[in-house]
């Protein structure tokens, strides 16, 4: 099989090379090469010319204050997010046009121009106050896509309060655990969302959640799908009852460039995941300078952007980066094959989406649905594509720019990370050419390399860890709560120097073209969604059954990878499976249910085998490595270092065998 080495074979060996069109280039927002020298020669000034974009209360007394790791982007600076992404264009002819195009997943559509956002955000944010929420109190945010999560987000902006959004499809308990690290006021959800057909249960999920939630005193609660749901006495309000009669406008408050804009959590290398700390002034120059220049966009265009705003993609190329820069975004409710498999063909000729960016996932999926699904939608109005999330296999790029971009559109490889906030390596489409598969050069103003374990640059040719040289405006500024976590996480991994660790491997060719190889820490990535193998394992050992469990990523076709765990049974289990009173089958549905329960269903186990013993070195480290090797079915590798040999050539025999 050995799927992922093919593809990284493939990408060695990739030469073919797609240079700008002069007419793209002639009209593209950035069409000028020396952009990159300038902005080299001195950062500051450059990102300083970028924070021109934004409306600042107050301009800033110091471009960066750095004490690594720790920086202070545009000093003293006063700003609103949510003034900059919805006030500010009120006094243009933008007031009329339209800032959130939202269709449901049942066919349902809303057109909200700048002037309707401003009306519903400033009685959002009003309710928000009423509700008691003051600057600095911490929002959680748990809706389906529905243009109500960017009114939410906004609102919360816009007095001042943290919102910290959780995706749609945590189960309740990864929910709770969220909201109680971030120490939640208030919590905005929804009764319901549609998905497939069928209504995803997020109010019943949230009140699982709440049961062990001390810091939520109020609910907030939107209807969407109107079926029938429990409603707490004076912890739950319907925000159609409280909205009515409620004003409309009122005032931003002023806030810091360095005051905190939202909490996001995302995977790290341990069970626990991590809140992820944006704030204002830098974050926002970063989004708006970055959607400006890769996407190219233009007044005129539709834009969509196929993320959820569970995501940090959501977060800066749906809501903050196209609204700061006055954009059209599309916001779609549902899945892309519902009800058939040109949902998102269809939505593009429907609103004449000028520009697209999705995930390599979602390409292979359309790949594997076929190319009479686009070919039976008008998809002329398109004019650039991008892709984010995880390495694209170049037949999946030629796909994507034969069937979507009829080999007219530029296609953006986009590099960044949830603690990135913005998208560091990617190709401006007016002026660098492009390599299927590579995410081509990093941005102007962004300083990165590739290096050993010294934190020494590699060789051009070689792979080596993706490190970030110099702070960014968009950087993460800590782990909500947690300094010493940030500094050993991101900062701490090469010793002696400043570099801030990505955790990807990478390779840089000799035009300098960087080729990301994907994680080299215990994170995996399921279609584009970032689960640490300690958070699988801490859930499934929390069964009664297991004893013990390794999860590993495992290449695969569709997904990128998929989840594979070994699970060693408890003694009186394990009796029970070997005398086949419980079944294989009994047992891994069991298990898998329970990860679901414990994370949602985007961390199901693909398999789960069963087995007497995990291979361990002798100091008793599970050697996830040689799991791998037997998932993938490749030759093992070196196993000098096990305790006993044999337990892992046992297991690869019978992993075989699927016995
Ligand atoms: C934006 C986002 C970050 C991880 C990152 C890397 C992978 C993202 C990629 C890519 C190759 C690209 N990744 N974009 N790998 N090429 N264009 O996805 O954030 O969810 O935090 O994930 O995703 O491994 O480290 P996040």
């Amino acid at each position: 099989m050995a799927v992922k080495k093919e593809t990284i074979e493939t990408l060695l060996e990739e030469s073919r090379i797609f240079h700008p069109d002069e007419q793209f280039t002639r009209q593209a927002n950035v069409k000028n090469r020396d952009i990159y020298a300038e902005a080299r020669a001195n950062p500051r000034i450059f990102w300083a010319m970028q924070a021109e974009r934004l409306d600042w209360y107050r301009k800033w007394d110091q471009v960066l204050d750095w004490e690594p790791p720790f920086a202070k982007w545009f000093v003293n600076g006063k700003l609103n997010a949510c003034y900059n992404c919805v006030d500010r264009h009120l006094n243009t002819w933008r007031k009329n046009k339209a800032a959130i195009i939202f269709e449901g997943e049942p066919g349902d559509s809303r057109i909200l121009t700048y002037w309707d956002l401003w009306r519903e955000v400033t009685q959002f944010a009003n309710v928000l106050r009423m509700l008691g929420v003051r600057k600095g109190d911490r929002v959680a945010i748990y809706l389906p896509m529905i243009a109500e999560a960017a009114i939410a987000m906004l609102a919360c902006a816009r007095i001042g309060a943290p919102h910290s959004v959780v995706f749609g499809g945590f189960s309740a308990e990864a929910l709770r655990d969220r909201i109680n690290d971030a120490g939640a006021k208030l919590l905005i959800t929804a009764d319901g969302g549609w998905r497939r057909g069928k209504i995803v249960p997020l109010k019943r999920n949230a009140d699982a959640a709440l049961t062990e939630c001390p810091s939520v005193d109020k609910v907030l609660v939107v209807k969407r799908t109107g079926q029938e749901v429990p409603m707490q006495d004076g912890r739950d309000y319907w925000y159609d009852n409280l909205v009515v009669g409620v004003t409309v406008g009122g005032p931003c408050e002023e806030m810091d460039s360095e005051d905190m804009l939202f909490i996001l959590y995302t995977s790290g290398t341990t069970g626990k995941p991590k809140g992820v700390v944006h704030t204002t002034g830098g974050y926002l120059t970063g989004v708006s300078t970055t959607h400006h220049m890769v996407f190219d966009i233009k007044d005129r265009d539709v834009y969509w952007c196929t993320a959820d705003v569970g995501w940090v993609t959501g977060h800066s190329y749906v809501v903050y980066g196209p609204l700061a820069n006055g954009a059209t975004t599309v916001i779609y409710e549902g899945a892309p094959d519902f009800p058939e498999f040109d949902r998102f063909w269809a939505i593009i000729e429907r609103y004449g989406v000028n520009v697209f960016y999705t995930a390599p996932t979602a390409i292979r999926a359309f790949m594997k649905w076929g190319e009479e699904w686009p070919a039976r939608r008008d998809l002329s109005s398109l004019r650039l594509l991008g892709t984010v999330g995880e390495p694209i296999n170049p037949e999946a790029w030629i796909w994507y720019h034969k069937h979507i971009g009829s080999e007219r559109c530029p296609i953006v490889d986009t590099w960044w990370q949830t603690e990135t906030g913005m998208i560091m390596i990617s190709a401006l489409p007016g002026i660098i050419s492009t390599k299927p598969g590579s995410a081509s050069v990093p941005l102007p103003g962004v300083e990165i390399d590739v290096v050993d374990k010294e934190g020494n640059s590699v060789m051009l040719g070689k792979g080596g860890f993706l490190v970030i040289k110099e702070p960014w405006p968009a950087m993460l500024r800590t782990i909500y709560g947690d300094n010493e976590r940030y500094v050993r996480e991101y900062w701490g991994k090469i010793p002696g120097h400043t570099l801030y660790f990505s955790g990807d491997g990478a390779r840089r060719d000799y035009h300098n073209y960087f080729w990301i190889l994907g994680r080299v820490d215990d994170v995996i990535n399921v279609a584009g969604h970032r689960l640490s193998t300690m958070e699988i394992e801490s859930a499934l050992v929390d069964h009664p059954w297991v004893a013990e469990s390794a999860a590993i990523g495992k290449a695969h076709d569709l997904k990128g990878q998929a989840i594979s765990v070994f699970v060693t049974l408890k003694g009186k289990y394990f009796k029970e499976l070997k005398d086949g009173s419980k079944t294989r089958a009994e047992f891994t549905s069991e298990l898998k249910a329970h990860v679901v329960k414990k994370i949602g269903a985007i961390a199901r186990p693909d398999d789960i085998f069963l087995t007497a013993e995990l291979p361990k070195t002798r100091s008793g480290k599970i050697m996830r490595r040689l799991l791998r090797d037997i998932a993938e079915g490749r030759a093992l590798g070196d196993t000098t270092t096990l305790a006993d040999p044999a337990v892992c050539r046992e297991l690869k025999e019978k992993y075989e065998s699927k016995e």
